[in-house]
């Protein structure tokens, strides 16, 4: 399928934190394209789609003005660019937090000691709604890169920006206060496109098959044996999950449960389904997951 005025287009990050990840996304959509490093524009040849590589910087603007109908960007830039976009699906990548770090040998221990003080961002907007909420009056001075090194050149007495190891911050003896924002990266859409029927649909055939890979990389499942007699405190035990599959075993008297358990609990869902009296538990990745 070659790229026609009747395709849809993404804009995907060209270089950078969030390159893989939105690749590996569509990839793992079922899409098919042509991708090498440097590339600026792709067709995919079993979907009207077409891709546009651009600087994360420029996503959201271009969204807005419908040179692409979808966009994959951090949180943090769209919020940062302000661009009247819609917001339709956390990704569960590029996860990092935008934090407001001070020296930790300093005076500086909350948010309201930054009164009167300098704070340096990349992230200026955010920054600013988040003091002007608290009323907190300090000097916002915007700063593209490198943030993390105002403080000890006397720029800044504090700093907001990502973080995700924290490592960064240890190596410049800063220590994090307060979380402005947690982010991830996000699918982002222009609303007339969504408005537009035909664009809708094929937008939410893309959003069926994202939304089935993100469910399945946060699901695993796992089957164990166990006493029938303790099916029903293993139940209580595998919440929010649809009826488990029980399948009834050569011993007599034991059955086997097959059931889709969230990422999130799952060594605590683990550990209780032991103590239940489960055992040979087997866990396998989900490849996807569609409901
Ligand atoms: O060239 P282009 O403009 O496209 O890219 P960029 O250089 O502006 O952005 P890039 O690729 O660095 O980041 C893209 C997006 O990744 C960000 O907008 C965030 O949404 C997300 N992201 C996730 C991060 C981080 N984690 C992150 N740790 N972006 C930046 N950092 C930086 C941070 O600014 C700090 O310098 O990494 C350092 C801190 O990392 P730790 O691990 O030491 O805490
Ligand atoms: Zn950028």
């Amino acid at each position: 399928m070659s790229s026609t005025g009747q395709n849809l287009k993404i804009a995907l990050q060209r270089k950078g934190r969030l390159a893989d990840g939105s690749l590996q996304l569509l990839r793992a959509a079922g899409l098919d394209f042509d991708y090498h490093e440097g590339k600026l524009f792709s067709s995919c040849a079993n979907f009207p789609l077409d891709i546009l590589f651009l600087r994360d910087d420029d996503i959201p603007e271009y969204v807005q003005d419908q040179v692409t109908d979808l966009g994959i960007v951090g949180l943090n830039v769209t919020q940062e660019r302000g661009a009247e976009v819609a917001q339709l699906d956390c990704l569960g990548f590029g996860t990092c937090v935008l934090s407001i770090a001070v020296p930790r040998k300093g005076t500086l221990r909350t948010v309201f000691d930054l009164n009167g003080k300098r704070v340096a961002t990349s992230h200026p907007r955010i920054l600013g709604r988040f003091l002007d909420a608290k009323d907190i009056k300090a000097k916002v001075i915007e700063i593209s890169g490198s943030v993390e090194i105002t403080p000890s050149l006397d720029v800044a007495d504090a700093i907001c920006d990502l973080v995700s190891t924290g490592s960064t911050l240890r190596m410049n003896d800063l220590e994090p206060i307060e979380i402005v924002l947690r982010s991830e990266a996000v699918l982002i859409a222009n609303p007339s496109s969504l408005a537009d029927e035909r664009k809708r649909e094929l937008v939410e055939r893309l959003r069926i098959r994202i939304q089935g890979n993100i469910r399945a990389r946060r699901t695993k499942y796992v089957m164990m044996n166990a006493p029938e007699a303790a099916l029903e405190a293993i139940r209580a035990i595998l919440p929010g999950m649809k009826s488990p599959t029980i399948v009834p075993l050569a011993d007599p008297g034991m059955i086997a449960i097959h059931s889709a358990v969230p990422e999130e609990f799952f060594w605590d869902v683990i550990e209780r389904l032991k103590r239940a009296g489960a055992s040979d538990i087997l866990v396998v990745p989900v490849e996807k997951m569609v409901i």
